[in-house]
């Protein structure tokens, strides 16, 4: 085996297909399947007893933080016995499984040999146990020492002509204090190429939000949920992927709230709701979530909100002073004027039509927000992923301006973030674009000299490996190559690269797609406990709201050859920048107290850190849009109305707009199980939804194989083997999911400003299944 000639390992899944059953899509999220599918999750994984008897301790004020979304706990009444969801007790059973992969599995499996693998077998295949190193032209992942390992490392980076020729990934679950330890390092060794998930999420809401309200978070609390008056969730599938929101939804609603969901497709968590973890939600019907839900067609927000402030607008104009707040307007805001004269004149039937909506329910929409002044609007990947999203959240923003919805309780911005931790790695300066204030404080604390320049974000590190710019590309979690756009050219890119080192949980195919040279670094899970020096650690986590919190683990770590992320950061460190570095490197290792204190020192508002992060439900971190006071670059204390133009969504009669989404099995990359429950999918992944018309249109029908394609910058771009559904989705929109359709996702299809790939706004056409394109 080990003299075959080396094969090209797949950057994609194989293109093979299961046997898809289709049902009925739901109207209501949760009840009693989703607690049989949470025992069902931990049964098969073999993690019953690991996985048990952790659920009980996820969220809880002595436990440690789910590491599946970033949705907040509440503050005041946890369940006693577990606070969690089903697809929480999902996450936790992929990392308790008590399955390991060991290094005769990867004496036994090439890395081709891998690659053929699905991402869902990959992922099955257990918790990676120790280091694995995979030499120039090596076939197998071959064992290394820890220390060999952090060797090569700074053998690497410090023959690199310049510290810029390496690039320094961070997936959202990585700690406070890994994180802070982890951009140290990358800055005293000298540069800010800081790639990360957020430059595929929530990028265009930080970059937004900081322009117009001095702060890139959201405002909105959980205890704002539980006393409003209407909670917009706009681009948003909180069922499937934060679904402890709807325990939030519902308490508000009992509490009189009102809730309008927009979305191209009815997701089942948007509809209705019944709580597992209360009797009336097991036995009775649950509670009806969205009062009003408006279909709008892919990139249609920004029409649909255009044309619901020219119906505010009206009624301002009839009752004046109690459709907008006046006061807000003129003590808070600039370019009320401009932004009312473009508004007015939009032609509204247009506005409508452009996007998808009948003007009757747009109608409702303005009436129902009207006299109302306490609105929350939650958005996710329907909008960030548009090459519009700044716009159209621009545009969103107006409305709570014109509503005076912001900085006062029950109102508020809700970016609702992913990964549990991914507004941490920020707040902790993992970030390709730092402030020179940011800077300064570092080189006043620690006495070097940061790199000032932009680092790349991942949009900028594929481009420039693909140029042979980048050498080094460094994993801090995640799966690059998955989670990234344009499959292909990605992957091209990493295997120009001289090392690809990965610190991992679980294998995944980022290790598969390699540099010249490889590593992977496993390392433990937030579940499982961080001793040093004989003591137990917590670490601490900031969620969506903006609360930092203690986490603890409790499992026994699958091995006794991982390492935690704060201590593989440190002795990387150590051996890249030897007695060159001004940091005490073994402070860090020898207790995380050390690691806060000096994040105190360089981060505002963690003051007394250590004392305050031990009390109970954490603290909440400051918040100036939150109480009402913004401080913008441009317009000092006031916030900005923005003047946003209508996009030209021309479609050719054979093209179509493809948004990809998320399955209710999965954990973005990592594929839990092949049913999309809620929306009645079952046992296939790879599935195109289509409108019924255009299906017809088309000549095709409903079970018909297909194969997408599009073309950018000359390229054709081929997803072969998919199966067409018929789903109650606006016409000329179609829905797939990620990341089988990555491939089609051009680098250059951009968010502009915030330079995410826009994977919500794809065009493709469909053709017939070719047999012939089956070569991967
Ligand atoms: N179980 C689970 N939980 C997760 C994740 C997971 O993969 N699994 N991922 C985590 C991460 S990192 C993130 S960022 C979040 C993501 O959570 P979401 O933001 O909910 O992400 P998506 O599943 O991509 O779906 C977004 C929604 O946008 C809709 N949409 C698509 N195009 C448009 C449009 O043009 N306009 C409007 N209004 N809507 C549109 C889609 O129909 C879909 O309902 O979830 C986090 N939580
Ligand atoms: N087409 C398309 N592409 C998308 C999206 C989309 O909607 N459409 N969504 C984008 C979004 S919102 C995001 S956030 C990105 C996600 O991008 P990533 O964060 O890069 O991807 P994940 O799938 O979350 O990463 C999973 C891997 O993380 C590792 N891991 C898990 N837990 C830990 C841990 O505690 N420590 C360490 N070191 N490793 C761990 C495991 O090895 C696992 O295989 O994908 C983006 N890509
Ligand atoms: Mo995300």
């Amino acid at each position: 085996m080990e003299n075959k000639p080396k094969k090209q390992a797949s950057a994609e899944p194989p293109y093979k297909l299961l046997s898809l059953r289709t049902g009925k899509p739901k109207d209501w999220a949760a009840g009693i399947p989703a607690v049989v599918h949470s025992i069902k999750s931990l049964i098969n994984d073999k993690t019953l007893t690991r996985g048990g008897k952790a659920l009980f301790k996820m969220n809880q004020f002595d436990g440690f933080d789910c590491p599946s979304c970033g949705w907040p706990d509440p503050d005041d009444e946890r369940s006693p016995i577990a606070e969690y969801c089903e697809n929480g007790a999902k996450a936790l059973a992929e990392e308790a499984t008590s399955k390991r992969i060991t290094a005769d599995f990867f004496k036994q499996n090439s890395v081709y040999d891998l690659s053929q693998l699905t991402d869902y077998e990959i992922g099955h295949l257990g918790r990676l146990s120790e280091p694995m190193y995979l030499p120039k032209d090596g076939t197998h992942y071959e064992p290394i020492s820890w220390d060999n390992a952090f060797s090569k490392i700074a053998e690497h980076l410090n023959k690199l002509e310049s510290p810029n020729n390496a690039a320094f990934y961070t997936s959202g679950r990585t700690s406070n204090e890994a994180s802070f330890v982890y951009q140290l390092f990358v800055r005293e060794f000298g540069t800010n190429n800081f790639p990360d998930c957020s430059n595929m999420c929530h990028e265009t809401s930080g970059f937004t939000l900081a322009q117009t309200t001095g702060i890139g978070k959201g405002t909105a609390t959980l205890n704002d949920f539980y006393d409003t008056d209407i909670v917009i969730i706009i681009g948003q599938n909180p069922g499937t992927n934060s679904p402890r929101m709807l325990s939030a939804l519902e308490k508000g609603k009992k509490n009189g709230a009102k809730i309008i969901a927009i979305n191209p497709l009815p997701e089942a968590g948007l509809m209705g709701f019944r709580d597992p973890q209360k009797v009336n939600g097991i036995l009775g019907k649950g509670v009806q979530l969205a009062d009003l839900y408006l279909p709008v067609k892919i990139n249609g927000d920004l029409a649909l909100l255009k044309a619901i402030e020219q119906l505010l607008l009206y009624f301002e104009k009839e009752t004046p002073g109690k459709v907008f707040d006046q006061d807000f307007i003129k003590n808070k805001t600039v370019g009320y004027e401009e932004l009312i004269k473009q508004v007015e004149n939009y032609d509204l039937e247009e506005l409508a039509k452009a996007s998808g909506v009948l003007l009757e329910d747009i109608r409702k929409a303005a009436e129902m927000l009207a006299y109302k002044n306490r609105i929350i609007i939650c958005w996710g990947m329907g909008l960030t992923q548009q090459p519009n999203g700044v716009d159209i959240l621009k545009e969103v923003l107006n409305l709570l301006f014109l509503k005076g919805s912001i900085g006062k309780p029950g109102a508020g911005s809700c970016p609702v973030r992913g990964h549990s931790n991914v507004q941490g790695n920020r707040t902790m300066l993992i970030n390709n674009h730092p402030s020179q204030e940011q800077l300064d404080k570092l080189e006043e604390v620690f006495g070097f000299n940061p790199p000032r320049e932009n680092g790349y974000d991942v949009v900028d590190t594929i481009k420039a490996m693909n140029e042979g710019k980048i050498k080094v590309h460094f994993s801090m979690g995640g799966n690059f190559l998955s989670a990234t756009p344009d499959t292909t050219y990605t992957a091209n890119g990493l295997r120009q690269l001289d090392l690809s080192v990965s610190v991992s949980t679980k294998l995944n195919r980022t290790h598969l797609i390699h540099g010249k040279e490889s590593i992977i670094l496993p390392t433990i899970s937030r579940s499982e406990t961080d001793i040093i020096n004989d003591e137990l650690q917590h670490v601490s986590t900031e969620n969506a709201m903006g609360i930092v919190e203690w986490s603890r683990g409790m499992l026994q770590p699958i091995s006794d050859k991982l390492i935690n992320e704060t201590h593989i950061v440190c002795r990387m460190a150590k051996a890249t920048l030897g007695n060159k570095s001004v940091v005490d490197w073994n402070r860090y290792m020898n207790s995380y107290d050390a690691v806060r204190d000096d994040i105190e020192k360089c981060i505002p508002g963690f003051e007394n850190y250590n004392v305050r992060v031990k009390q109970k439900g954490g603290f909440y971190l400051p918040n100036g849009a939150r109480e009402g006071s913004f401080k913008t670059k441009e317009f000092g204390d006031r916030v900005p109305f923005s003047i946003t133009k209508l996009p030209q969504n021309t479609l050719a009669d054979d093209e179509y707009l493809m948004a990809t989404v998320r399955t209710h099995d999965q954990f973005n990359t990592t594929i839990y199980g092949l049913d999309d429950r809620y929306r009645g999918v079952y046992n296939e992944r790879r599935v195109i939804f289509m409108n019924k018309k255009d299906i017809e249109k088309a000549g095709f029908k409903t079970g018909d194989k297909v194969d997408l394609f599009n073309y950018d910058n000359n390229t054709e771009r081929v997803a072969p083997l998919f199966i067409i559904v018929e789903y109650p989705i606006p016409e000329k929109n179609t829905v797939t999911y990620f990341p089988e359709t990555n491939v089609l996702v051009s680098i250059h299809n951009v968010v502009a400003g915030s330079n995410m790939p826009a994977s919500k706004h794809v065009k493709i056409k469909v053709r017939k299944h070719n047999p012939d394109t089956l070569t991967n």
